[in-house]
């Protein structure tokens, strides 16, 4: 005889003890990836099998908003689940050399999940500052682990490095005068100038290895695989150089792509994908000034640096085997929302601070039949002032743009409205759209000989704005303290001349 009874009640407390147990958490970011750019949002020539097989297993999101139109503002409402204004990233980006930083009393998804015993990494770009001594760097905000660059891969001279095949030059060119691009263990310097060609390979390596060891020891995970994938200069592998039918932007996004794969076949062999909530976005849109190198925003108007739709919607898949149903959902919903579903699904306590994010677990778990507590949208430009408030506002399928602007970023579509030509313009009544019957803003309904209809919808829109404007404090702006280039990442920061001499010893220039 077999000992039944004795198999079972061995195997009983595991069992409860695995379903009782917290979720490991993954956020995969992209950057500039416009709505239009994936195979599953109906690109034409990208190949992205990895992306479209999570959509299809997931749930996929037609309504997903980023917080802002560009880079640091967008990570900072990511991590912290509240308007970037709030915490004073503002106006436009971090540079290699910036004072400020996101201020180290902003509470980051990782600073929630560290007291649930969560072991914490970052991947890849950061972009929330460096300053003095590194003082900003992701390890004083709650992660364990920090691999990767402190600000974009165009903020240094990084036409000096080369791409496979070896001699080719990467595409495009960066900025000169700063310092080789560093690439960070936690606070040290372990490569500059970066290895374009082998970086990917080393974050996949890195992630593999978080997860199967965290796995192993069945501690909870989180880990933010912030990839420089599609921001320009595109780089790639020797894997996907010259593999894609799109060029450079192509490849680059094939090796993203390849590394959204790699995570993916991490969690199922190391037994922890239906124990994993995965979600997949990216910062703002694509920059289109670059052409053909710059993104797509498929149907939407505009892109980067915009307060159009192309300028902040974007992909956004969620994915949990068994928990989150498939399907596509027309829900709102925005990065400010991660933070407080995180928490929700991890038992985390809240920060005690004013947040501008849902927790979104209902309508994650109902999938395509959800309903999402969002139901606004507020759209302020990347140079926001407490004088002109926000720019537009989304409330349900409504959209009311109150100043419209173009951007430098936004350079070089065929509309016209998107360029920096297109200088700031009130709007008063404000430009409507049905952005369920016209995605693309094109038709203003308030000039549509029926403007009466809308009388009580612009009340309400109206009162949303005063609302959310009344609850609205501008941080002091990091963005404000400028540059000190003599802070920049430097390996041998004794060195002379500077910035060519900050580069690790084993580099021939
Ligand atoms: S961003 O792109 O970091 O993805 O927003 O790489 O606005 O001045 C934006 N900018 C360098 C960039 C500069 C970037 C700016
Ligand atoms: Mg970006």
């Amino acid at each position: 005889m077999q000992p039944v009874g004795a198999v079972l009640w061995f195997l009983f407390p595991l069992v409860v003890y695995a379903s009782s147990s917290l979720p490991n958490i993954i956020i995969i970011f992209a950057d500039d990836l416009g709505y239009g750019d994936l195979g599953c949002y109906g690109h034409p020539s990208s190949l992205t099998p990895n992306l479209d097989q999570l959509a299809a297993g997931g749930l996929r999101f037609t309504d997903f908003y980023s917080s802002t139109s560009a880079c640091s503002p967008s990570r900072a409402a990511l991590l912290t689940g509240r308007h970037p204004i709030r915490s004073g990233i503002y106006p436009s980006v971090f540079n290699s050399g910036s004072r400020g930083g996101l201020p180290l009393n902003e509470t980051t998804i990782a600073e929630i999940l560290k007291p649930q015993g969560y072991a914490t990494a970052i991947i890849g770009k950061w972009h929330l500052g460096y300053g003095a001594n590194g003082k900003y760097l992701p390890i004083y905000q709650g992660f364990d682990d920090f691999f990767g660059v402190p600000y974009s891969h165009d903020q240094g001279p990084c036409q000096n490095l080369t791409c496979f095949p070896p001699d080719t030059k990467c595409y495009g060119t960066c900025d000169q005068g700063r310092v080789l691009l560093p690439v960070f263990q936690n606070d040290k310097i372990i490569k500059q100038p970066v290895d374009f060609p082998h970086l990917v390979e080393d974050y996949d390596d890195f992630a593999r290895e978080f997860i199967t060891n965290y796995a192993k020891k069945a501690q909870p995970f989180f880990l933010y695989y912030a990839s420089h994938h599609t921001h320009y200069p595109q780089f790639a592998g020797k894997l996907y150089t010259g593999r894609s039918l799109r060029g450079p932007f192509g490849d680059a996004l094939m090796e993203f792509d390849g590394s959204v794969g790699n995570i993916v076949q991490t969690l199922r062999h190391s037994g922890v994908e239906n124990n994993t909530f995965l979600f997949f976005t990216s910062d703002n849109g694509p920059e289109t000034k670059r052409m053909s190198r710059g993104g797509n925003s498929g149907l939407l108007k505009c892109g980067k640096a915009t307060t159009y739709e192309g300028g902040m919607r974007e992909p956004a898949i969620a994915y949990w085997p068994g928990k989150i149903p498939t399907g596509v959902t027309h829900e709102l919903a925005s990065t400010l929302d991660l933070l407080p579903t995180i928490a929700a699904l991890t038992k985390a306590k809240l920060p005690t601070v004013h947040l501008d994010g849902y927790d979104l677990t209902d309508l994650l778990f109902q999938g395509p039949k959800g309903k999402s507590k969002r139901n606004t949208m507020f759209y302020y430009p990347i140079t926001p002032s407490k004088i002109l408030g926000m720019f537009a506002v989304r409330y349900g399928m409504y959209k009311a743009h109150f100043f419209t602007e173009g951007a430098q970023q936004s350079e070089k579509t065929a509309d016209p409205d998107c360029h920096s030509t297109a200088t700031l313009t009130a709007h008063y009544p404000p430009l409507l759209y049905d952005l369920e019957a016209d995605p693309s803003e094109n038709y203003n309904l308030l000039a549509s000989g029926e403007a009466e209809k809308y009388t009580s919808l612009l009340q309400q829109i109206e009162l949303e704005k005063a609302k959310f404007e009344a609850g609205m404090e501008f941080a002091e702006s990091e963005l404000n303290k400028g540059e000190d280039l003599n802070l920049q990442p430097c390996y041998n920061p004794q060195c002379t001349p500077k910035p060519s001499c900050c580069h690790t010893p084993d580099i021939t220039l």
